[in-house]
């Protein structure tokens, strides 16, 4: 119902639902939506207001008033790189991308950039209020990272969104640009391996939903854990498979013998015979220097035919120089996000990059003024988002020491407040350098570096010494996550299992059952594309977050056409909050007062709704 709203919805797609709204539609005044589907709002919005999950709202700046002028949405968004793709099909496509002067860029704005800045809290709201006019206003865009990572189990497990509904509102609001996802190989969008038939046919609806390139990593640089999902790209006909090596510690060391720029090129060659499009360097930590992004750029592109796309994150803050070295040789796409969702554990900002080249061979198509008109609303959605600001204030050169991506290393410091060791992040750091070596040194990506993480957590909650238990695991407690990666449930990792560690650690312990296998139903449900396939994918994925959604769904109905401050903040008294629930419907949510709370810790909140009372009963949890 949220999809097909929205889809014939305009001014929801303009998000002009603030101020001023509805002055200039008396009409609505008397359009008298089903008071079931208010009240199922009213239910959310009381809860929050009585409870304040995220705290008060913070000083906020509306974003729709901060959308770009002069644009007109009645004109249809100019065909882009999504027209190519359709025309000249998949390998033509990558030709092309290949073959062009100036360097191809991608936003990843929708997707990696809040994902390492905001705990991946953007809600598809946000994202529709602008993705009419990053389309009309960047065309010349490669694509746009909207999907998958964490945003999959983030919008069922804290957002009550629907991933499948958000990808097929993207799609209908930016027809021209290529959407692109980023995906785990056989982990999919969870973190460990599903049956083959789920990824292929998580694939075959993902293209069949709106996605064009898929991104594809293994957290292990394992290809044959990556084949399933490249096949299945490859079979959908029409979409891009872009495999990643994922790049980890500093290929121009001579001191490093294990990731070297052989060991890279190794992995390409087996990406490019499992049936590669595109190759990509996944640089998930930021650190990937500019000598060693020359270096590895030159060499693959020599190499091989494929164009490379270079992602990175801006950790430490040097990043604009590793673009720019990787674009001097030759890289043909790279990824940056809107400059106030840019920098630290995000990607590097997409103005200072375009203006870097602006009047040079390399230029990219992208308009400057357009790039920058399009930052106010980033700027005015973050302060919304407040309360999932990592707290990672400045670049830090740490992470060459601790090499913990970029997504991750955000939500660690979270973690770290919540156990108390908020103003000890250096120790859980040292704990991550430490537990790293013990595993092995691996590419830290989810979901390996969730099993560091996982450890160091655990070590410094434990109070261990790192060397003793590298000497005697069986003396301690171990996550079942890392008992999972020595099992082998994640493939193996380029340098070999560390032995006899691994051993001493498996001995005796019970491995954690992996996913179950399908039932005949699922199967069978899996085959048919649409909706069913797209609930049993969920339900497959995340059974939990799943169930819980379908319930939110239930008892809050479509909490996705909520605001933002009001989703996250709740109803302030005096104010009238305006919910559009369909075409020409809308809802005057309001509130009146709030009622002590009775003996078993109930409140009556007295909502309003299109102007007339509505009691709502809410527990108050302090
Ligand atoms: C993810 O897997 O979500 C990532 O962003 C890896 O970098
Ligand atoms: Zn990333």
């Amino acid at each position: 119902p949220f999809l097909q709203a929205v889809l014939e919805d305009h001014d929801f797609l303009a998000g002009d639902v603030s101020t001023g709204f509805i002055e200039q539609r008396p009409q609505l005044l008397t359009t008298h939506a089903p008071a079931d589907r208010g009240t199922r709002l009213l239910r959310w919005l009381a809860e929050v207001t009585v409870n304040q999950p995220y705290g008060k709202a913070p000083t906020l700046l509306d974003p729709g008033e901060k959308r770009p002028a002069g644009v007109d949405l009645d004109q249809p968004s100019p065909p882009g790189s999504r027209q190519r793709l359709l025309e000249l099909g998949p390998e033509a496509f990558a030709v092309d991308l290949r073959n062009r002067t100036g360097v191809e860029v991608t936003d990843t704005t929708f997707r990696d950039a809040h994902q390492s800045l905001l705990a991946t809290r953007l809600r598809t709201k946000d994202m529709l209020r602008i993705a009419p006019y990053v389309g009309r206003m960047t065309p010349e865009l490669f694509s746009v990272e909207c999907w998958g990572g964490a945003t999959y189990d983030v919008a069922l497990r804290f957002l009550n969104e629907d991933p499948w509904e958000r990808l097929a509102a993207l799609r209908y609001n930016m027809p021209g640009l290529c959407l692109q996802m980023l995906l785990r190989g056989r982990n999919t969008v969870g973190y460990t391996p599903y049956p083959e038939k789920v990824t292929s046919a998580f694939v075959a609806e993902a293209a069949e939903t709106g996605i064009d390139i898929f991104r594809i990593f293994d957290a292990l640089n394992d290809v044959e854990q990556m084949r399933p999902a490249i096949e299945a790209v490859r079979e959908t006909g029409t979409t891009i498979a872009e495999v990643a090596l994922c790049y980890t510690a500093d290929l121009s060391d001579p001191a490093e013998d294990l990731y070297t720029l052989d060991y890279y090129l190794r992995l390409a060659e087996k990406i490019v015979s499992a049936g590669a499009h595109i190759l990509a360097i996944k640089d998930m930590a930021g650190l990937l220097r500019p000598p060693a992004a020359r270096t590895l750029v030159t060499a693959l592109r020599e190499r091989f035919d494929l164009p490379v796309h270079l992602h990175t994150h801006d950790t430490a803050g040097g990043q604009l120089a590793t673009l720019l070295a990787a674009i001097d040789a030759g890289v043909d796409a790279v990824d940056v996000a809107s400059a106030p969702m840019s920098s630290t554990t995000s990607q590097p900002p997409a103005s200072a990059l375009v203006a870097a080249l602006q009047h040079t061979e390399r230029a990219t198509n992208l308009d400057l003024r357009a790039v920058m008109d399009l930052e106010p609303y980033w700027e005015a959605v973050r302060r919304a988002y407040l309360p999932f600001e990592s707290g990672l204030p400045s670049p830090t050169g740490r992470v060459y020491d601790h090499e913990i991506p970029g997504g991750q290393l955000s939500n660690l410091r979270q973690q770290a407040i919540a156990l108390g060791l908020g103003d000890k992040f250096e120790q859980i750091e040292a704990m991550y350098t430490a537990a790293n070596k013990i595993l092995g040194r691996l590419p830290k990506v989810t979901p390996s570096s969730k099993v560091v993480g996982d450890l160091a957590l655990h070590l410094v909650a434990a109070g261990a010494d790192p060397d003793d238990f590298a000497e005697n695991p069986a003396n301690y407690d171990i996550p079942d996550s890392v008992i999972g990666f020595f099992n082998g449930e994640l493939g193996d990792p380029p340098g070999g299992w560390p032995e006899p560690f691994r051993s001493k650690a498996l001995q005796g312990r019970k491995i954690p059952p992996v996913h179950a296998e399908l039932s005949e139903e699922d199967s069978a449900a899996l085959d048919k594309p649409g909706r069913d396939r797209q609930v049993t994918l969920n339900r497959l994925l995340f059974p939990g977050p799943s169930k819980d959604f379908e319930a939110a769904r239930e008892t809050y109905g479509d909490v996705a056409r909520l605001d933002t401050i009001d989703y996250l903040y709740g109803l302030r008294p005096g104010e009238e909050h305006v919910a559009r629930i369909g075409k020409g419907v809308s809802l005057i949510l309001g509130l009146e007062a709030i009622g002590e709370a009775d003996e078993r810790g109930l409140r009556t909140v007295m909502c309003t709704l299109n102007g007339q009372l509505r009691p709502i009963r809410v527990r108050d949890h302090s």
